[in-house]
């Protein structure tokens, strides 16, 4: 092993290969405290060449490595096992916007790029770049990219890899695939750059990529509706969808139990909207006309959901900083459940015509087996996609409980969910958490066809072993 760690010194300086504890404590546990592993070293390369180099190395000595970027991941993913002999390759120092093409409307940058800063330094040139989560301060692109991850804006400008024209890939042989080309249009046999995409580390290691950008809103209406059921809710989305189109940018949904949590460790994040709905709803308009068209359309629309019964309050924000507020509120369920303790975590998706019926019996099976559960239910309701979370009954050592109950409760949510034809992940990925999930409900045959894929891009099983898939 010393002679690994000297011929990695023969492509990094000493000071960016870690090896003592304390130096590689913080990537070898997950945002969620929820795994922790041990690492032979942690690297952090600067540019592709170095991260070629590295992959041939540990090919060439059959060691496993785990490409990390900003470690928010939520699967476990972006964490070794436990053996100590893998090396977590962390793509942070690679962090260069390589170009901004302004007559093509794109960006090119390198994976250890912070999502908050590639908005910004989009918008510094009149450009919206439309990927938004809670993590934007902290996941670089390379993760999104690797995740696929979703975010609050999909529903008007898609997925991660909507977002994506073209990649640069370190193979598992340590060859650089140099996809970065910026067009909108490519049909020269199979999509290599739809492969690595949202192969969470397991197939090619992410070094670039090139990224669509889109004009920047000249103005945004933000507001918080109530509801009294998931069937209004659905219907005020597609009253918004019919009336809005484009505009439409953001349909998230609350429940009241979600926002209880959060004003109870967070009281500055209390519902604006009087009497805990049952449904809170924060809705965004994005428009390219005028502040005084979006804001009338808003208006329009509001007044029909109301005269229709689909509504019962609503509250718009007055300015740019209570828009925020409503954003946060949003955002800090996530916060407030870590603070209440462990959960567990689902990102599903179910067709909007069978999301009522999804609520009502799981909610029921759930609640009937386990007394006391709390199901904190909130997400992208635009997307179909519930973070349909489950935290322990209170009176419940959370540990404890989830250590004896957390495999039938995801089966029982599995279960439903491929009962109702969707998917047991729609944005967070599946790691390490979700292995055994993925190959129960993905279908034998689509299941074959990863392990085939895995096995013939990555035939030693280096690129993040048993994580996604297991060969
Ligand atoms: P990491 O956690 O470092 O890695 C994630 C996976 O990608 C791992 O499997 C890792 O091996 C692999 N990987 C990382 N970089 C590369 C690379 N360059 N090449 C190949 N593989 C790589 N996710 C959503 O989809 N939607 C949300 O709304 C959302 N909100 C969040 C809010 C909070 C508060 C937090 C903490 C997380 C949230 N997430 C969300 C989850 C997480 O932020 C995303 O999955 C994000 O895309 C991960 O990026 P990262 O850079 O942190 O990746
Ligand atoms: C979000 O939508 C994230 O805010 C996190 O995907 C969801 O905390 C969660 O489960
Ligand atoms: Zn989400």
């Amino acid at each position: 092993m010393n002679s690994i760690l000297s011929q990695l010194n023969q492509i990094l300086e000493q000071k960016y290969i870690l090896i003592e504890e304390e130096d590689k404590a913080p990537y070898l546990t997950d945002w969620r405290k929820r795994y922790t592993g041990k690492a032979l070293a942690v690297v952090l390369p600067r540019t592709t060449q170095e991260v070629a180099k590295i992959v041939q190395l540990c090919a060439a000595n059959q060691i496993a490595l785990v490409p990390q970027g900003g470690n928010t991941g939520f699967c476990g993913g972006a964490t070794p096992d436990d053996s100590g002999e893998q090396i977590v390759l962390n793509l942070k120092r690679m962090n260069t916007i390589r170009e901004i093409d302004v007559a093509n409307q794109t960006i090119t940058l390198e994976a250890g790029c912070i999502l908050q800063t590639v908005q910004e330094k989009a918008a510094e040139q009149d450009f919206l770049f439309p990927l938004s989560l809670g993590a934007e301060g902290s996941c670089m692109i390379g993760g999104n990219l690797a995740t696929n991850a979703g975010g609050t804006n999909v529903l008007r400008y898609g997925n991660t890899r909507d977002l994506c024209l073209g990649l640069e890939v370190v193979t598992a042989k340590g060859e650089i695939w140099n996809g970065l080309k910026g067009l909108r249009k490519d049909n020269t046999g199979y999509d290599l750059r739809d492969l690595f995409i949202g192969s969470e580390g397991t197939l090619g290691i992410i070094t670039a990529a090139v990224m669509k950008l889109y004009p920047l809103p000249i103005s945004q209406w933000t507001t918080l509706v109530a509801t009294d059921s998931i069937a209004s809710t659905i219907a005020l989305l597609n009253l918004f969808q019919k009336r809005a189109t484009s505009l439409l940018t953001g349909f998230e949904m609350m429940t009241q139990e979600s926002l209880a949590l959060n004003e109870k460790h967070f009281p500055r994040m209390a519902n604006p909207l009087k009497g805990n709905p049952p449904y809170t709803v924060l809705i965004e308009l994005s428009d390219h006309e005028s502040e005084a068209h979006v804001r009338q359309l808003l208006e329009t629309i509001l007044e029909e959901a109301f005269g229709a019964g689909l509504m019962t309050d609503a509250v718009i924000a007055n300015n740019l900083a209570q828009a925020k507020t409503f954003w946060h509120m949003r955002e800090h369920i996530t916060l407030a459940q870590a603070e209440e303790g462990a959960n567990l975590k689902h990102d599903i998706t179910i067709p909007l015509s069978a999301l009522e019926s999804f609520i009502q019996e799981t909610d029921a099976l759930i609640k009937a087996q386990y007394p006391g559960i709390r199901i904190i239910n909130f997400g992208h309701l635009g997307d179909g996609n519930l973070h349909y979370n489950i935290a322990p009954p209170l009176d419940a050592d959370h540990q404890a409980f989830n250590a004896a109950h957390e495999k039938p409760i995801y089966e029982l949510i599995y279960s439903q969910v491929e009962r109702c034809h969707g998917s047991i992940s729609a944005e967070h990925g599946v790691g390490q958490l979700k292995l055994e999930g993925l190959r129960a409900h993905k279908g034998p045959v689509a299941h074959d066809i990863m392990k085939a894929l895995k096995t013939a891009l990555d035939p030693q099983n280096i690129l993040n072993p048993h994580k996604v898939v297991s060969i």
